[in-house]
């Protein structure tokens, strides 16, 4: 670029420089940014065209041109009116609480950005695509308790698969809507991985996360230990957020020949989260096994002995998950989640605009405009579309799922995984295994971290033709995939029970498992240090958000950068050029900032040289721009 400046200056041209000419004449230094983030941008999009994304290996990309996500028309350039983040400002987070339990009307929350596309397209969902209707849901739903927007996978996806930023997306979100709450799924010590942190960076996370826009944490432990969720919960409290102090549902409770999730088991639970200083409580059904009647008493009986707001949330795999939400409000719930009508349903959460219109003109009526909830709905309908190739071409409920008690999030990833694995057609015996790994870890809580962990092993046992009895006897040597042997070591904690022992032992071979918390025996991370070794070998100096992003996942972020510094920010394509890159001559347009549009097209390729060299001519601004693209093998 530098020599481009040379050869380019008028004074170079009309030779009139002398040998002191780069010295003064500092604009030499001023690359042409814009041109080379175009630059990056057409070589990633040629890549995406010549060789396919690497995320559709295995799928099968859409044939067809996609149908418009079409926009309600509002106008958007009028402030957005008060919504509930402005009563959560005034109150502040406690007495907040307070003012949700003593509502009339069913407060909702939309799962949409979050759980709905975690839990049917992989949670590959991009920031463009939630972005573009944030604001519209700030004008038309302003009414809503929260979006649930951020956390649980998505952190992971968003830098892994996306190739973007989380922290953007949360701040951008932030800023197009500043009036309803933005809440995010976190898994306490786990933060947003898959394994416990040291204290100090559970504290860092949630202050960042705070910092950045998000008003109400949902904070779980995956073994329902509150003991675990203590800090993450105190750095909840003292950011001045939301704390919904969680207890994720499994089991049955009427079912006596399981007495260990009985009522008792909740009421302690709810009581242990209280007075660890939750303002709300979650009900988090994350397979979606609680069934109406519980429901309906576990509401009724943790209202009475708690005097906290609660907060439920489930998942439609059985297909009668709407019945269960009906039966926790006519118990008197206060606040239920949902997802918008197109991305509701089988895993997804139940939908939100049904729900709203069965209680309509009732007493719990949630007075939500319906219409709006349509027209978004309409919206997401269209950016599904763009998501087809990671639908997991599930059809129907299943009842099943009250035996296996699969997350939603997770089942649709495992089936996934057992497709990869080559073992589709024994979908039935893996998720027969799954029950039977839940019964020899002791019939543990499932959801992510521990789920995976159970998935893990279901997996093995199938690919390996492994009875439950063989991986319990002592005497059959098992290779136990890694996240087995951190389970049963205490690496996630334990149960309130224990894990049962002789698997234990034999799971360890020998080795001890942790006798704290993990994070009581984990050292604090000298922040300011990583910051420094990790700016080192990143090449630049980390802001806190990537700091934090650092801490969680090392790796993953270090090649998000190494991605973005070849690629440049790609968050800002569209969907279909992202990920299928450009096909005959339709353009796109990518808003690099405010006022500087790029508008690219691709006007025809040659087949690939000896050497493999596809040259594609694409045209930026109206200009040409042949770019030359390595055909992978
Ligand atoms: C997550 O932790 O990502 C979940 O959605 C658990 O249900
Ligand atoms: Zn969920």
């Amino acid at each position: 670029q530098f020599l481009e400046n040379v050869i380019g200056h008028p004074q170079f041209v009309a030779g009139d420089y002398t040998t002191r000419f780069i010295d003064t004449t500092p604009e030499l230094f001023i690359f042409k940014a814009r041109l080379d983030r175009a630059t990056r941008l057409l070589r990633y999009i040629g890549d995406v065209t010549v060789n396919g994304h690497p995320e559709m290996e295995g799928r099968t990309p859409p044939e067809t041109v996609f149908p418009a996500a079409p926009l309600p028309r509002i106008d958007l350039t009028t402030p957005p009116p008060r919504g509930l983040r402005d009563e959560l400002k005034e109150r502040g987070a406690a007495e907040f609480g307070q003012w949700m339990r003593e509502q009339k009307g069913v407060l909702l929350t939309d799962t949409t950005m979050r759980d709905a596309h975690q839990s049917l397209l992989a949670t590959r969902m991009r920031t463009r695509d939630i972005v573009t209707v944030a604001p519209h849901y700030a004008r038309m739903l302003p009414g809503l308790l929260s979006l649930e927007c951020w956390g649980g996978a998505t952190f992971d996806v968003a830098m892994r698969f996306l190739k973007e930023d989380p922290w953007e997306r949360l701040q951008l979100i932030r800023e197009a809507v500043p009036n309803i709450p933005l809440q995010m799924l976190l898994r306490a010590s786990n933060a947003v991985g898959y394994t416990n942190y040291p204290d100090n960076v559970v504290r860092y996370f949630v202050q960042q996360a705070a910092r950045n826009g998000i008003d109400i944490f949902r904070v779980f432990d995956s073994l329902n230990w509150v003991e675990n969720m203590r800090v993450a919960m105190d750095a909840v409290i003292e950011s001045g957020a939301v704390c919904e102090g969680t207890i994720c549902y499994t089991g049955d409770l009427f079912d006596a020949g399981r007495p260990k999730y009985n009522l008792k088991y909740y009421v302690d639970k709810a009581k242990a989260l209280e007075n660890a200083g939750a303002h709300v409580l979650g009900i988090k059904d994350m397979a979606g096994i609680c069934r109406p009647r519980a429901a309906g008493e576990l509401v009724r009986v943790l209202k009475q002995e708690t005097g906290l707001p609660i907060h439920f949330h489930t998942h439609d795999t059985s297909g009668i998950a709407a019945s269960t939400l009906l039966a926790a409000i006519d118990a008197g719930v206060d606040a239920v989640d949902g997802a918008l009508d197109s991305m509701s349903g089988l895993t997804s959460q139940p939908n939100l605009g049904s729900i709203a219109a069965a209680l309509q003109h009732g007493e719990r009526d949630p007075a939500l405009d319906r219409d709006a909830m349509q027209q978004l709905s309409d919206y997401w309908e269209g950016v599904r579309s763009f998501y087809e190739p990671f639908e997991a071409n599930i059809k129907a409920g299943t009842s099943d799922v009250y035996r296996h008690e699969m997350p939603g999030g997770q089942y649709t990833n495992l089936r996934e995984q057992a497709r990869a694995l080559g073992l589709a057609d024994r979908w039935p015996q893996i998720s027969k295994a799954y029950a039977e790994v839940n019964q020899l870890f002791g019939d543990i809580v499932k959801v992510t971290p521990t789920s995976k962990v159970v998935g893990d092993l279901a997996l093995h046992m199938v690919s390996n033709d492994r009875t439950a009895a063989e991986i319990a006897d002592p005497d059959v040597d098992i290779d136990f995939p890694d996240s087995v042997v951190a389970l049963f070591k205490g690496e996630l904690g334990f149960p309130a029970d224990g894990f049962p022992e002789a698997l234990q032992k034999k799971v360890l071979r020998g080795e001890k498992p942790l006798t704290d918390r993990p994070g009581a025996m984990l050292e604090d991370v000298d922040l300011e240090a990583e910051r420094k070794q990790a700016g080192e070998k990143l090449g630049y100096e980390l802001t806190d958000s990537d700091l934090a992003s650092h801490l969680m996942y090392p790796k993953v972020f270090g090649d998000f950068v190494e991605h973005r510094s070849r690629y440049g920010e790609v968050s800002g394509l569209s969907t279909q050029v992202f990920f299928y890159g450009l096909r005959g001559e339709e353009e796109s347009h990518v808003d690099l900032e405010a006022g500087k549009r790029l508008v690219i097209s691709l006007q025809g390729q040659a087949e690939a040289d000896e050497e493999g060299l596809v040259r594609l001519f694409f045209e930026l601004n109206g200009q040409q721009r042949p770019i030359r693209i390595a055909r992978a093998d």
